[in-house]
Parts: structure tokens; C-alpha cells; sequence
């Protein structure tokens, strides 16, 4: 059976193998055009998950104080439609996930923003690839994709901005190493840590976190100053370039090194790769994106993109990597709260009409819901009263976890998890879904290839498939020719009409003709912001954070584990591999703390505090580093010291800088 991997964006093609015994074998798949064979650690355990800690039945109970009981999936949709019928729109709001299939998403975007009329739906894409998306749409227009990971074979440039692709996307990473061997190539890293990317890479500039504004306006800038920006371009393809220059001559070179606490070299350094590479391609992440200022770092990535004409296979081109596995078909979807299927907005007039007609109702709401941490005051105050999370564990992975655990508290909360994950233990209801290899439909890389994805096994005990769940709620609300889908073939059948003749258009696509790379004809890469039809430079303005002491906490990833860990926990080589809770230190930093490799130190911010142990690493002064996804059961989630501050275009929450104390806890 041919799969797309369940993890990264990347979206490396799998296959899986059932004997005759029935046990499983998973391999890379040779054929698949993102990977071409190669698949890292994560997928290869599968097999060993599929029947461990699964919720078996639907589950429900009327207060988190009282036993479950286990019900019939009928009865699970008879009390649903009570609580759905004795709601208000706003008083509902859905959680979802860009690891669901791309028709499971379409069935529940079609279900809450055409039929129940609320847009109060969001996904955890709001906390990972916002501030690109946001960049994106103010920049050219949409939300869209500039060239593939093939783009790698002949670029002779790499930089890599806020990401540690070496353990978060590390197919792609091997991609760029191989194309290394080659020769003639420069990998540079700029992050805070000296991480596994940076000790892999040529060149490494360790700024100070949340300061790659300053940077990069600091090098468009210089740029400018020694006549190498692409004049040509600028003025034809461009708007704006006036207003972003100006914005960045406030950062001359050593201005700039103060703030980002970085040589000048390293900044001049920069200007010689955009004005001298053959073929650049800038990759960025979550160094990036989870910032509150994520939409303007975005920006002063793409004004230098701009300035030097960056911007196809030829000389390269700004690549935000993808988080998980379908965050792309989501997107593609519209699943978030401003969004209607094929890169649709609610806010758009014509938008919303085409959604009516194509759905026939009426009465999409014309404004955007709740982003989800909106959501979470309003459940906090009661406004909003029901929650379905559909592939995502909040309890763990939002910021502000104490008002993340009241708002659980006291909404009616529905969990729709293979498996038992944090937030299960804050549900009414609990729905067991089926997953990746018990299910089959189509996923779409960070390089927006799409994968259609073999089922090899059946549900695990009553699990079922999220789209049949939300079809036979949907039937249950009387909805029923609108969801008279009996499998995902029929659902991807009409969700690739939403596409036609939109810049990435499915429309000629079916399964037999998957993998396929969405490019050319069928992918129409549009650069139009302006009503001219240009794209725009937009000023990237930087403010200060002030009167901050103590240390910078950086949140991120871990090599052998997946987010909050409910499948790759349940692997004991993978956990085994993994030191115990760890935060890194700076070796000077460390010192004057007293504190040495394997003590216990107290992390204190203004919210709460947590304990991990020491790992010294190469991590500038005065910043620490911790992975944020372990679960409750290996230690307090970090989530509960890091506060709610977000991006005001993105609503994306800043997550890489929760000022913080550390003291060490006696032994
Ligand atoms: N193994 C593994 N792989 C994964 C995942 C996983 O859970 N485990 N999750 C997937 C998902 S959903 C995502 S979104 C990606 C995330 O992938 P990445 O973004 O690569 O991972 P992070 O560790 O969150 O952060 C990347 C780096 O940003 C740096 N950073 C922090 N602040 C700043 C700053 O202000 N400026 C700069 N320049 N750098 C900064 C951090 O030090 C860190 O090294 O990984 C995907 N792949
Ligand atoms: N401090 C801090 N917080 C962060 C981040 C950070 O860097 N720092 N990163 C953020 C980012 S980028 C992301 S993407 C999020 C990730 O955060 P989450 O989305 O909360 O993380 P996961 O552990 O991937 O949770 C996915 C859930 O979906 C379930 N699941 C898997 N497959 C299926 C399926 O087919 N159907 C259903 N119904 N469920 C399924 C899994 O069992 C699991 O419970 O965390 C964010 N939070
Ligand atoms: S690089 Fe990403 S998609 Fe590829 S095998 Fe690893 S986790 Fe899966
Ligand atoms: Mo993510």
C-alpha cells in the first residue's frame, strides 16, 4: 500500500506491507517524487501504534467529575444535535488539524461554515504557518508557493532562517546535504541555538531571538546603498519599494549588529549571498512564524526576495517549510477561520456567493470567526459552550495552559483522538477516530504534492474515518443529500470542482493519477497583490521589547518525537533515545548560575513555573531552549509559563520568547 508519511510536511511517500500473518512492514517508497526513497526515524515505528492506548468506543459522561460510559456512535450523534440544535452559531466552535485527509477537512469546513453558519473554526495551522500565509496573501496576493523540493538539485544556496530542518524536516535537510557533495554550494543557519542544522551547515549567525527583522532590513539596507538591488524588477514587477526601503535604512549595519547582537560581517555576509548567489532559496519555520511580530519577520524575508528578483526556479525563492503532514490541503481547503475551500475567503463577497451556490444554502457569515485563542477567553466567559477538537491535543499545545484548562473545563467538550491525549481528560464525549493507514484520501506536501493515501487496515475496534463521523452527523442534523458521501473518492470528487480554475486547480486530478506535483497547468502560480497586478514590498517594522530581565525561553522540537507525543511516545526505542526533560544553557551562563550538566533548574515567567534539567549547549547568552511537547505524564506541559501574546495580522501566538528566571534546584 502506498501512503504519504503521517508526520512532517515534508510528505514523503511510504509503503506498508501486510503479510500473510498480518504484521506490518513500512518502507520508503522509491517512486514518490518528494522523498525519492527516503524516509527518516518518526514513520518507521507505525506498525508498533496502531492497536496501543486507542479509545475503542464512543464515551461520554455529563460532568469531568463522573465515570465515562460507553455509548453507541448513534447515540453519540443524538446528543451532539441536542447540543448543536440548542446553540447559537457563536456559541460553537471546532478545533481541527492539519493531519486530517483533505476530504476529512472539506467535509467538516462544509459542515461548520455552509450548514451550521458559523466561521468559529480554526486549526492548529493558526499556530504554525499563520504568519507565512498572512505574509503571503499581503504580498502576491495569495496564499501560495513558489517552485518544489527539486529546486534543491541545482541551487547553489541554502539559508535557513528560525528552522532546524536537520530534525524537523530532515528528508529535505538530507536533500540539501546531498546537493553539498556535489559541491559549490553555501548552507547557512541563522537561530539563536547552535543546532543540529547549524553544526551541519557552513556558515551560522547566531542572532539574538526575535531580531531577524532588524536583520534583514539591515541587508536590504546595504543592498540598496552598493547598487545591488534589482532596479528592473523593482519597478515592473513591484509596488511599495519607497516605503520598505526607508523602513530599513533605520538599520545601517551596526545599528543592526547591536540589536541583533551580531557582527557586522555576518550582515555584510548576507548582502553577498542575495546579491551574488546563482540560485538562492531561503527556508524558514517557526523561528520565524511564532512570533508576534511572525508577519513582518515574513515580510523582511520577501522585501530581500523582491529587491534582488528572487523569485522562480532560476535564481530561487522564498520556501516557508510546512509544518504537518496536510497543512497544505487544509489550506487548500480553507479551514481556517477566514477561509472557504480553493484559497476562498469568507470575507470576499464573490467568495462567499460561489460557496453558496456550490453548496446551495445561503448565509455564509461574511466575517471571520474566532482565531483559537479568541476562542479560549470566550469559553473561558462562557460564550462559547461547545467544543469538538478533531486531530489536535490543545491541553498541551496551546499557549496559556491555565485558561486553556479552565476554558476546557467549562465547555462541552467533544474529543475526536485515535488515542487518549491530554485533552481527553477534559472531555464529555469521547470519539475514537481512525488514522492514517485505517482510512484512505489524499494529503498535499509542503511542496504541494498530493498523495493519495492506501488504506491497510481496517479501524481499529469501533473507530471510524473523521469524514464518515462528520457525514453521519451531518445526516443526523437532516443534511442528507448535501452529505450523501459513502466514501472519500465521492468527497474528493466534488471538493476538487472548489478548485477549478483557482491557482491550484485539482479539477483534472483523480486517484489513479496520484502522486502528483501540483505545478503548471494545474497550479497557476499567480503574483498579484495590487489591483496592477504587482507584487508589494511592505514595510517591516520592528518594536522593541523592553524591560525584560532574566532569560529568553525558546520552545521547539524534538528529533524523535512527534508534537505532544500520543504516537511516538508509545515508542520505547524512540523515548529511550531522548534525554530525560531537558532545557539547554549557554556554558557562561550556566557557570554564573552555578549550575552544572544534569541539574535541576526551576524555570519561572510570569505565569507558572516548571523544572527541567540541564543540558549545556551552544546557545547565545542570556537564551535557554526546551522542546515543548512533552505530555503531562512526563512532566509539566511548558505551555503553562508561556502567555498569550499573538501576531496582530496573523494570530498566530508568539511561542519562541517567554521571558523567564531560572534557579537551580537543589540536589
Ligand atoms: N521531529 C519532529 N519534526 C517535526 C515536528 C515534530 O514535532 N518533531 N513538527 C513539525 C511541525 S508541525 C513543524 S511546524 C516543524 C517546525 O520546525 P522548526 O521550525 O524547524 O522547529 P522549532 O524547533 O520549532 O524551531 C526552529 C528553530 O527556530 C529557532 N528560533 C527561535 N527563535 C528564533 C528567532 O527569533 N529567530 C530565528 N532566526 N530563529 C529562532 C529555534 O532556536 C529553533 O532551532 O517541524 C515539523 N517536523
Ligand atoms: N510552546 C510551543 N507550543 C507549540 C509549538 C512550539 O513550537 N512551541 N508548536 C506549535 C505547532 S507548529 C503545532 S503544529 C502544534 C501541534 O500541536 P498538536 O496538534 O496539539 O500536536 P499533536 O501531538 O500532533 O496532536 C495531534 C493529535 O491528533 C491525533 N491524531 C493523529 N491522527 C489523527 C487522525 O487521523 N484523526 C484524528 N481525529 N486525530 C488524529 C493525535 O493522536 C494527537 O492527539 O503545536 C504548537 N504548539
Ligand atoms: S521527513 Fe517528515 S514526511 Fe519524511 S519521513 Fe520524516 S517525518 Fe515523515
Ligand atoms: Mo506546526
Amino acid at each position: 500500500m502506498r501512503l504519504q508519511c503521517p508526520y512532517c510536511g515534508v510528505g514523503c511517500g511510504m509503503r506498508v506491507e501486510v503479510s500473510t500473518e498480518g504484521m506490518l512492514s513500512v518502507r520508503a517508497d522509491r517512486e514518490h517524487p518528494t522523498s525519492r526513497g527516503e524516509l527518516c526515524i518518526k514513520p518507521l515505528h507505525i506498525a508498533e501504534i496502531l492497536g496501543k492506548g486507542r479509545i475503542t468506543t464512543p464515551m461520554f459522561r455529563e460532568g469531568v467529575d463522573k465515570p465515562f460510559r460507553k455509548i453507541s456512535w448513534q447515540e453519540a450523534y443524538s446528543i451532539l444535535k441536542d447540543v448543536l440544535m440548542s446553540s447559537s452559531p457563536e456559541q460553537v466552535y471546532f478545533y481541527i488539524s492539519g493531519q486530517l485527509l483533505t476530504e476529512e477537512i472539506y467535509v467538516i469546513n462544509k459542515f461548520v461554515k455552509g450548514f451550521l453558519r458559523t466561521n468559529n473554526i480554526d486549526a492548529n495551522t493558526r499556530l504554525c504557518m499563520a504568519s507565512s500565509i498572512s505574509a503571503f496573501r499581503r504580498v502576491f496576493g495569495s496564499d501560495r508557493t513558489f517552485g518544489s523540493y527539486a529546486d534543491i538539485d541545482d541551487a547553489d544556496t541554502f539559508l535557513f532562517v528560525g528552522s532546524n530542518a536537520a530534525i524537523s524536516h530532515p528528508v529535505l535537510f538530507r536533500r540539501v546535504l546531498k546537493r553539498r557533495i556535489e559541491g559549490h554550494t553555501r548552507i547557512i543557519t541563522i537561530d539563536p541555538v547552535y543546532t543540529e542544522t547549524a553544526s551541519a551547515n557552513d556558515v551560522h549567525i547566531p542572532l539574538r531571538a526575535g531580531t531577524d527583522t532588524v536583520l534583514f532590513n539591515a541587508v536590504l539596507g546595504l543592498l540598496y546603498r552598493t547598487g545591488r538591488i534589482d532596479k528592473g524588477f523593482i519597478g515592473t514587477g513591484t509596488e511599495g519599494f519607497e516605503d520598505a526601503l526607508r523602513c530599513a535604512q533605520a538599520y545601517p549595519v551596526d545599528v543592526a549588529g547591536r540589536i541583533c547582537r551580531i557582527d557586522g560581517q555576518d550582515i555584510e555576509f548576507l548582502a553577498n549571498v542575495f546579491a551574488e548567489s546563482r540560485k538562492l532559496i531561503t527556508f524558514w519555520c517557526q523561528g520565524i512564524n511564532q512570533s508576534a511580530s511572525g508577519t513582518m519577520k515574513n515580510f523582511s524575508i520577501l522585501n530581500l526576495h523582491l529587491a534582488t528578483a528572487r523569485l522562480d526556479s532560476k535564481r530561487g525563492f522564498p520556501f516557508p517549510l510546512t509544518g504537518q503532514c496536510n497543512a497544505m490541503g487544509g489550506r487548500l481547503m480553507g479551514y481556517l477561520t477566514e477561509g472557504l475551500p480553493g484559497y476562498r475567503r469568507v470575507s470576499d463577497k464573490a467568495d462567499r456567493s460561489f460557496m453558496e451556490r456550490f453548496w446551495s444554502v445561503g448565509g455564509i457569515k461574511g466575517v471571520p470567526g474566532l482565531t483559537i485563542t479568541e476562542a479560549v477567553d470566550r469559553m473561558v466567559s462562557r460564550d462559547i459552550r461547545f467544543l469538538w477538537v478533531v486531530g489536535t491535543n490543545p491541553a498541551v499545545s496551546l499557549p496559556g495552559l491555565g485558561l486553556v484548562q479552565s476554558a476546557l473545563e467549562r465547555v462541552f467538550l467533544v474529543v475526536q483522538d485515535p488515542y487518549f491525549n491530554d485533552t481527553a481528560r477534559y472531555a464529555n464525549m469521547l470519539l475514537p477516530a481512525a488514522q492514517l493507514g485505517e482510512k484512505s484520501g489524499t494529503m498535499i506536501s509542503g511542496d504541494r504534492t498530493i498523495t493519495y493515501c492506501e488504506r491497510f487496515s481496517e479501524p481499529h475496534a469501533e473507530a471510524k474515518p473523521d469524514w464518515r463521523v462528520f457525514v453521519e452527523m451531518a445526516q443526523k442534523m437532516g443534511w442528507r443529500e448535501p452529505f450523501g458521501f459513502s466514501s472519500p473518492q465521492e468527497i474528493f470528487l466534488e471538493l476538487k470542482e472548489t478548485t477549478r480554475d483557482t491557482h491550484c486547480d485539482l479539477s483534472g486530478l483523480d486517484y489513479s493519477m496520484l502522486p502528483s506535483r501540483l505545478t503548471g497547468e494545474s497550479c497557476k502560480e499567480a503574483v498579484s497583490s495590487s489591483s496592477s497586478g504587482k507584487a508589494v514590498f511592505i514595510p517591516a517594522t520592528f518594536s522593541v521589547r523592553d524591560g525584560q530581565k532574566g532569560f529568553v525561553l525558546i520552545t521547539g522540537r524534538l528529533k524523535r518525537h512527534w508534537h505532544t507525543m500520543t504516537k511516538t511516545g508509545k515508542v520505547e526505542s524512540l523515548v529511550k533515545g531522548e534525554p530525560p526533560p531537558y532545557v539547554v544553557m549557554n556554558y557562561q551562563d550556566a557557570l554564573k548560575l552555578g549550575v552544572s550538566e544534569w541539574d535541576t533548574v526551576r524555570l519561572t515567567s510570569r505565569l507558572s513555573s516548571t523544572e527541567r534539567v540541564v543540558i549545556i549547549g551552544r546557545i547565545k547568552r542570556g537564551h535557554l531552549f526546551t522542546p515543548f511537547g512533552y505530555p503531562e505524564e512526563f512532566c509539566t506541559p511548558i505551555n503553562t509559563l508561556v502567555a498569550t501574546r499573538v501576531d496582530p495580522l496573523s494570530g498566530q501566538p508568539e511561542l519562541k520568547y517567554t521571558p523567564v528566571d531560572v534557579e537551580k534546584v537543589p540536589s
